[in-house]
């Protein structure tokens, strides 16, 4: 529990007013444990009431989306968003499309991404947003007419200078595409109000490959310059098999390691003569079929049934690239006991507190997702510079602002680490560096809301 009386105050009050949003308070809980030695040295935070006002969205936004299904049924789903923080930019932040959203993941994931933004040294303030809307087994037509709708009440709070959303879980390159459309056609404007978008009509190349890629450049960097080692030669396990997980598996193999395992909310696959990459963009990207078809066309594969299983894969280095909470403690323990040397978060909040805990404690390196996966977000904000100048970087331009980027969240983590004395605990160390920005111009803009 805190230390300090001020974050055990704030943290009660947070949970009194957020009932039951498990998620949210988890998220809240683990930044507010790494903020101790900060609040300790700096009495303006308290007397500012930074805490206080960091923990609370400046706006949510609940909203009916309404639509018209293939059978000519009326369809009701419920829209987020949350706009937590705009201290240092536009909010900014994904859609999650998946039966599961509601307040307490919006809210959680609006409040990880104040830090993340921050961290990557972007003009990016903090947001989240999304649906219950399950886009998966619907037509074209009918993830269409539910973008449109959702779309028809987000444009009204939504904007270029104000909060820029972009892709999440369910939400790729199609619903991007229809969501910017439907805001195009209401307001009559082409601004950079959504990220992700597709290369035509002012998508940034290598956003689609920047969290998988950005993952991987992060996890390069913690190997080099906490163990002296790499990804080469490593047998590498990821989890998911959506946007992040595919382009981690495209990046860790060019960087010599052996991806042996993928999943989906059904199973996962273990192929271990390496994940041929190419007959799963086929299966996910093209088809939007399920992860299980990998084994009726690679010989030597097997599937499995369960998502868990894959933490009992024997393995070096540990991706989870799908969702929260995916590894537990019991997991955790399998892959410690199978010598996993690494993690490096690339889905949001995938290891639980008690998996985080035994991690560390076993001296496994661990990459928090708050800055292994930040490299989506970073690339969303060069897509933003992109577009206000009207003007396109080359792959190899974004690609290289994106590997320098993630070397920086790296050190800029370690370093804050260091200076609370907590050196190599790159979890408070991304939570504080990514916070007193944020801190800083809030004091600085006094308090207005
Ligand atoms: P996708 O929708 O492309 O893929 C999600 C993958 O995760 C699918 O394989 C999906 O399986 C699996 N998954 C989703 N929910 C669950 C669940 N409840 N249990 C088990 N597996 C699940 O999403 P992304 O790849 O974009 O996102 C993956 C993670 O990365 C999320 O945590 C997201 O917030 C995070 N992230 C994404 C960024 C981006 O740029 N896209 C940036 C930073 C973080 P199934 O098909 O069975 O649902
Ligand atoms: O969780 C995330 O950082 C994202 N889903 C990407 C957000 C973005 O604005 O690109």
């Amino acid at each position: 529990m805190f230390q300090s009386e001020y974050l055990k105050r704030v943290y009660s009050g947070v949970e009194a007013r957020n009932p039951g949003e498990k998620e949210f308070l988890q998220a809240v809980r683990e930044v507010l444990e790494s903020l101790e030695p900060v609040v300790a040295a700096n009495p303006k935070l308290e007397e500012n009431g930074i805490i206080e006002r960091i923990v609370e969205p400046e706006r949510q936004i609940f909203f009916r989306v309404s639509w018209v299904d293939d059978n000519g049924r009326v369809q009701v789903n419920r829209g987020f968003r949350v706009q937590f923080n705009s201290a240092i930019g536009p909010y900014k932040g994904g859609l999650r499309l998946h039966p599961s959203v509601n307040a307490s993941v919006i809210k959680f994931l609006g409040f990880e991404q104040i830090f993340k933004n921050s961290l990557t040294g972007l003009p990016i303030g903090g947001g989240k947003g999304g649906s219950d809307f399950d886009p998966k087994g619907k037509s074209d037509g009918e993830v269409m007419r539910f973008c449109q709708s959702f779309m028809t009440e987000l444009s009204k709070h939504i904007g270029a200078d104000t909060d820029v959303p972009a892709g999440d879980i369910g939400t790729g390159a199609r619903e991007i595409g229809f969501m910017y459309g439907q805001y195009k056609r209401l307001r009559n404007e082409f601004t950079g109000v959504l990220t992700g978008k597709g290369l035509t009509y002012g998508g940034s190349l290598a956003r689609t490959e920047a969290t998988g890629y950005g993952v991987c450049y992060y996890t390069e960097e913690m190997l080099k310059c906490m163990k002296n080692d790499s990804f080469k030669g490593k047998t590498v396990v990821i989890s998911g098999s959506g946007n992040v997980a595919i382009y981690a598996t495209e990046k860790a193999t060019e960087l010599g390691g052996k991806v042996v395992a993928l999943s989906d909310s059904n199973g996962y696959i273990y192929d271990p003569n390496g994940i041929k990459l190419d007959v799963v963009k086929q299966i996910k990207e093209v088809e939007r079929g399920r992860i299980k078809e990998y084994v009726n066309r690679v010989d030597g594969a097997e599937y499995h049934e369960g998502c868990s299983g894959i933490w009992t894969i024997k393995c070096d280095i540990a991706l989870p690239c799908a969702t929260q909470n995916e590894i537990d403690e019991a997991s955790a323990k399998a892959l410690i006991s199978n010598g996993v040397i690494a993690v490096a978060e690339g889905a949001n909040m995938p290891s639980t507190p008690e998996a985080i805990e035994a991690f560390q404690s076993a001296g496994v390196l661990f990459g928090p997702a708050k800055a292994a996966n930040a490299g989506g977000v970073a690339t969303s904000a060069l897509e933003m510079s992109q577009n206000s100048m009207r003007y396109s970087w080359t792959f190899e331009e974004v690609d290289a602002k994106l590997k320098d980027i993630m070397i920086n969240i790296f050190h800029n983590s370690y370093d804050a680490a260091k200076k609370y004395g907590m050196e190599g605990n790159l979890l408070a160390g991304a939570n504080i560096a990514g916070f007193e920005k944020v801190a800083d111009a809030m004091l600085a803009q006094g308090v207005a809301y």
